[in-house]
């Protein structure tokens, strides 16, 4: 992963290293120490790799203008008919707009599926035109500027399988697409890279690990802040730690955060055959065969959990999902 440093620290660097013919101290100065102290690197796209190997090795990849330029306007035209009002878009606040809710019936925002670059890349993904299992389980999210919140991003980032067992392999991905142009801590979705690695290998270890009873020091690192553009991608991995985070901007935060079905489960990746980029990125600790049945493991996880914690936010929050395809249950 490309990493710029925080703190000026490159520049220090370059400061110290580039212009003077001598390396020789005067008596005065002070030797340099090997490196400043606390430097943290922010993550950033390796722009070396293919966007799927991308996603293979760090669990998230971003597509640029995936959507249609006339498909934004038709889905933004959509988000101004439900929020129903006379100020510019800039001006929206959470005070001044209603909440929209998942939306998850919308029939313009369903449509998103459909854009062709989306459904190219899916296939992709997959390696073949025909695993895409057509469910369309989405949320729209929207969080226009919070006039109280202060720009930072949260700590800590999560998975979406909580307190259920989790399965090693899935079967799906996550694309979340902008409809706006976006700055820096405008409630922007952040990805911890290449938690996904070590996630699944806690899991593949222990298959009583769960989120969040055993997350600690899994994500006390910088996560990648995925600022887009209108009609951007950020494709991710099902075990990559995430999160979102609070919008300090002007524009609001206004994108489809959208899960990808595969019709079967896979029960095991060996070596000895060609990897679409899902199974590779599925693939970094090596072969692997499921120990059960992950989807009935699922269900039945997912059934044990709401006879337990009915109230739980989390729980709600996904049950609500859930009402939108009964089958989106099994994977999430
Ligand atoms: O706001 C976001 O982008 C992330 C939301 C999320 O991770 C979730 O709903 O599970
Ligand atoms: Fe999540």
């Amino acid at each position: 992963m490309n990493g710029t440093c925080r703190n000026g620290a490159t520049q220090e660097r370059k400061g110290r290293c580039s212009g003077h013919h001598s390396n020789k101290l005067s008596a005065t100065q002070t030797p340099p120490t090997a490196e400043p102290k606390n430097i943290t690197m922010k993550p950033t796209i390796d722009t070396r790799l293919h966007w799927t190997d991308h996603y293979a090795k760090h669990g998230f990849a971003v597509v640029k203008n995936i959507l249609e330029p006339a498909y934004i306007e038709e889905a933004l035209n959509e988000v101004k008919k439900l929020v129903k009002s006379d100020l510019p878009m800039d001006q929206w606040t959470k005070d001044n707009t209603p909440k929209l809710g998942t939306q998850a019936h919308n029939e313009v925002f369903r449509k998103v599926y459909d854009q062709p670059k989306v459904r190219a890349a899916i296939d992709e993904m997959f390696g073949s035109p025909h695993c895409f299992l057509d469910e369309r389980a989405f949320q729209l999210f929207f969080k226009p500027r919070d006039p109280q919140a202060k720009p930072e991003l949260l700590k800590g980032g999560h998975i979406d399988f909580v307190d259920v067992p989790i399965p090693v392999f899935g079967n799906g991905f996550m694309i979340q697409f902008s409809l706006v142009n976006k700055q820096p801590f405008g409630g922007n979705i952040t990805i911890w890279p290449g938690t996904h690695k070590v996630v699944q290998k806690h899991i593949m270890d222990d298959p009583n690990w769960r989120y969040p009873a055993n997350w600690g020091g899994i994500t006390n690192s910088e996560p990648y802040e995925f600022v887009a553009g209108a009609g951007d991608a950020l494709f991710f991995h099902h075990l990559v730690a995430h999160e979102g985070n609070v919008c300090t901007t002007a524009m609001p935060r206004i994108s489809l955060h959208c899960q990808v079905l595969r019709k079967e489960w896979l029960k095991e990746i060996s070596a000895d055959h060609d990897l679409s980029p899902w199974e590779r990125s599925l693939a970094m600790n090596g072969p692997y065969k499921v120990r059960c049945d992950e989807q009935k493991m699922m269900e039945e996880g997912y059934r044990r959990r709401k006879a337990k914690t009915p109230d739980h936010p989390q729980v709600k929050q996904k049950e609500e999902l859930a009402a939108v395809d009964a089958k989106m249950r099994s994977g999430y």
